[in-house]
This record gives structure tokens, C-alpha cells and sequence, in this order.
């Protein structure tokens, strides 16, 4: 075996070979991440903040429905019964706020009054808004210290005492 003969084993690949093995290696390096599709809710134009929980991340979808649908009438929202029947009273402290905080739109710590006009919207879109006098109610009997808006707190205790 000559030596001329060992070194024509040494052949540089032809290039077009050398090409197909680049684009093939960074199509493979291409993140994996970048090929999921685009995630629907994070651009929704109708959720103002991202990764904000859903009540139904919370409440089961068959209670909200069967809670709304108990005060589809007019001037017969009964907070009480309302957070009986949507399965609020069973939940745990945290789970409460976890509620309140998705009723606090504006996100500014409070439930304020025009936010409780909307309160069953908020559970679903299929609610109703509340009249003045149901919401004026339900602020009158949430609103522990006066300020005209309702606090994590008295939302909390204004469940475990309903
Ligand atoms: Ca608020």
C-alpha cells in the first residue's frame, strides 16, 4: 500500500454535500419553542393582563352556571345564596381571594361599586348586570369599614358569613 493511495482516502466532502449538511444542522438548532403556534389567550385583546386565572380555574363552570341562572330575574340577586350555590362558601381562604382578585378588574384592590354592577359578568358572560339597588345591596353588606368599595378582606368575610 503506497502512501499516495492513504492520503486519497482523505477526500474533503464536495461542497454541495457540505451544504445540505449546514441548512440541515441549523433547521435542527432552531428552537424548539418557536415552532409551537402563537398561544391564543396571551393576545386576546379582551383580557387586559396576561396569565390572569379564569373562575373557572376556581369554581366548577356547571355551579357558575346553575348560580347566574338562579338570578336570571330581575332585583333577585341574594349574595348569600349566590356564593352557596356558585360553590364559593366550600373553598378555601385562598381560593376566595383568587375569586376577588379576578372581580377586581382594574386590578386596584378594591371591588369597587361599578365593579359590582358587572360582579356576575365577571363569573360569566352570560350574567346579568346587577341593577343599582342589587348592587347598592350587595356593597351596603360587603362594605365593613365604609369607604364605598369593597377590600380583600371584607370580600373574604363577607363569604364566610353568607
Ligand atoms: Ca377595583
Amino acid at each position: 500500500m503506497s502512501r499516495n493511495e492513504e492520503k486519497g482516502t482523505l477526500v474533503p466532502l464536495p461542497p454541495s454535500l457540505l451544504r445540505g449538511a449546514s441548512s440541515s444542522s441549523s433547521s435542527a438548532t432552531f428552537p424548539l419553542w418557536a415552532t409551537f403556534p402563537p398561544v391564543p389567550f396571551l393576545s386576546s385583546p379582551s383580557l387586559p393582563t396576561v396569565a390572569r386565572m379564569s373562575m373557572t380555574d376556581v369554581l366548577s363552570a356547571d355551579d357558575i352556571k346553575k348560580a347566574v341562572g338562579a338570578f336570571a330575574a330581575a332585583d333577585s340577586f341574594n349574595h348569600k345564596k349566590f356564593f352557596e350555590l356558585v360553590g364559593l362558601k366550600k373553598k378555601s381562604h385562598d381560593d376566595v381571594k383568587k375569586v376577588f382578585h379576578i372581580l377586581d378588574k382594574d386590578q386596584s384592590g378594591y371591588i369597587e361599586e361599578d365593579e359590582l354592577k358587572f360582579v356576575l359578568k365577571g363569573f360569566t358572560a352570560e350574567g346579568r348586570d346587577l341593577s343599582d339597588k342589587e348592587t347598592k345591596a350587595f356593597l351596603a353588606a360587603g362594605d365593613k369599614d365604609g369607604d364605598g368599595k369593597i377590600g380583600v378582606d371584607e370580600f373574604t368575610t363577607l363569604v364566610a358569613e353568607s
